[in-house]
């Protein structure tokens, strides 16, 4: 969307941080700040097709790292380098979903849920990105939708959750154009195989966030901190994006391609026109930048300055890859923001997103919610404000919820049981914003919960459970917590009240 339009609509957005401040008043006495009444959760009705679900991705969750003819990936590399992870641990057993994928599609049709978003590891497909296809890494994926479709759960395909093979790595990693054909060769041959049984593909999970987090801080593999690494990187992966696309539909008819990007509504600071345009730069580049690509075959002028064109390594002709009609528009939603102007002088902190000077913005996380213990505050209305905004502004595509969820720690009590209320709470403000969402016009069709399972979070290794199972990860046993039992009963029977 244009500059314009966003300053324009930030009112409400703006409107919406300051009634969020006011409301803080109240929080105190509630359960969750700025939390929906229980009349209105009470009244909360979901479609009858309305499709719930749960998403886990290949490096968090199949472990077998090396197995059967496995490549290895930056984040096989990176976890096995001392001193990454937080505790240590790595992927290369997770939940061993690799061995355990039935028992895992047993509890998804005990949850009644009927979408499962997993991932595919390029590695286990292509050990090395590119070349001969390892036939066992194709036959288990073949095996784990077999699975699904016979238990009545879509199958919904991320095709890249930021397990690249080292191999790619070590010929120039996204900032290496030729990363974008290889990429499409890799999708259509996923179709070619797969196509059958999958018809909904997410080319990428959150591709900002990895290439700023891989390439601009260096804080995540491949652990490189440069932007103009970044930067090349950035459109690789617009071009990547565009032709995986065309790739999917060539080799599958009834495949269907949108994607899984990460937002996080941005908040002004303050009502300041300078804030409110910090604002529109940090969301169009974070959130809806590959977005606005496959829209419009061009990139936000967002930026400090113009468009970087050049040191992205733009070619002419190259507007006609980004531009795609992606099917559906998948949203991640874990916590806003409050995004203020900062000067050119500042300079970022290692790793951190503060001052960025490709757009002289400061980032900040709000305080006034509760918060998970991760630490990121919860703050269920930036779920509707963010639909509302998406609508708005993409002409009301179709939506799916690709992840929420947060890490509350609750461990199995003396009964053996997980008694993790406060997830509950979470999940239940969030799908009451959801319905209002969907009242007010809003075209989601699918919600998938941050995870089925406990499972490897990335730099924090096992210290931070998403799941709605808890998983042992001496033992692999997996037992359903109470959010998953009562998560069960929501998608049985379409409404919250229950
Ligand atoms: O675990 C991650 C997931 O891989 C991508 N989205 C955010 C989740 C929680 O941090």
């Amino acid at each position: 969307m244009d500059r314009r339009k966003f300053l324009q609509s930030g009112l409400v957005v703006a409107g919406g941080a300051m009634a969020a401040r006011k409301g803080l008043a109240q929080a105190a006495s509630m359960p969750l700040a700025g939390a929906i009444s229980a009349e209105e959760i009470a009244q909360a009705r979901f479609p009858r097709d309305f499709l719930w679900g749960a998403a886990t991705s290949a490096y968090q969750v199949e472990g077998a790292w090396n197995a059967e003819g496995k490549g290895e990936s930056i984040w096989d590399h990176w976890a096995h380098t001392p001193g990454r992870i937080k505790d240590g641990s790595t992927g290369d057993i997770a939940c061993d979903q690799y061995h355990r994928f039935k028992e895992d599609v047993e509890l998804l049709k005990r949850l009644n849920l009927k979408t499962y978003r997993f991932s595919i590891s390029w590695p286990r497909v292509l050990p090395n990105g590119t070349g001969p296809l390892n036939l066992k890494g194709i036959d288990y994926y073949k095996r784990v939708t077999d699975a699904l479709v016979e238990a009545g759960i879509r199958p919904f395909c991320t095709l890249y959750h930021w397990d690249l093979p080292q191999a790619l790595e070590d010929r120039g990693g996204w900032p290496n154009r030729d990363l974008a054909s290889y990429y499409a060769d890799y999708a259509g041959l996923l179709a070619k195989h797969l196509g059958d049984r999958i018809a909904a593909w997410a080319p990428f999970n959150m591709p900002w966030s990895f290439l700023y987090n891989g390439y601009a801080t260096g804080s995540n593999p491949p652990g490189r901190a440069s932007i103009d690494d970044f930067l090349r990187a950035v459109h690789t992966l617009g071009l990547a994006q565009g032709l995986a696309y065309r790739s999917l539909k060539a080799a599958s008819s009834k495949a269907t391609v949108g994607s899984a990007y990460s937002y996080e509504p941005a908040y002004p600071k303050t009502e300041s026109v300078a804030d409110r345009d910090a604002a529109w730069r940090f969301h169009m580049l974070n959130n809806v930048f590959f977005l606005h690509a496959s829209r419009h075959g061009d990139y936000p002028r967002a930026f400090a300055g113009e468009v970087p064109y050049e040191a992205m390594g733009f070619r002419s002709g190259d507007e006609k890859i980004l531009k795609v009609p992606l099917d559906w528009v998948g949203v991640h939603y874990y916590l806003r923001l409050a995004i203020s102007a900062a000067s050119r002088a500042a300079q970022p902190a290692a790793g951190a997103r503060n001052a960025d000077p490709m757009a002289q913005f400061h980032v900040e996380p709000f305080n006034e919610g509760q918060r998970t213990d991760h630490g990121f505050e919860i703050w269920p209305r930036g779920l509707y404000d963010l639909l509302m905004q998406i609508s708005r502004d993409y002409d009301h595509p179709i939506i799916e919820i690709t992840e929420t969820g947060g890490v509350f720690a609750d461990a199995p009590g003396p009964d053996g049981q997980i008694h993790d209320e406060r997830r509950i709470d979470f999940y239940r403000q969030h799908m009451a914003e959801l319905a209002r969402a969907l009242r007010d016009g809003a075209r989601v069709r699918a919600y998938h919960a941050w995870s089925l399972l406990d499972n490897f979070e990335w730099s924090d290794g096992f210290s931070a459970r998403y799941g709605l199972t808890w998983v042992d990860f001496v033992t692999l046993k997996r037992t359903v917590k109470d959010s998953g039992l009562w998560y069960g009963r929501v998608a049985a029977a379409g409404r919250l009240g229950v």
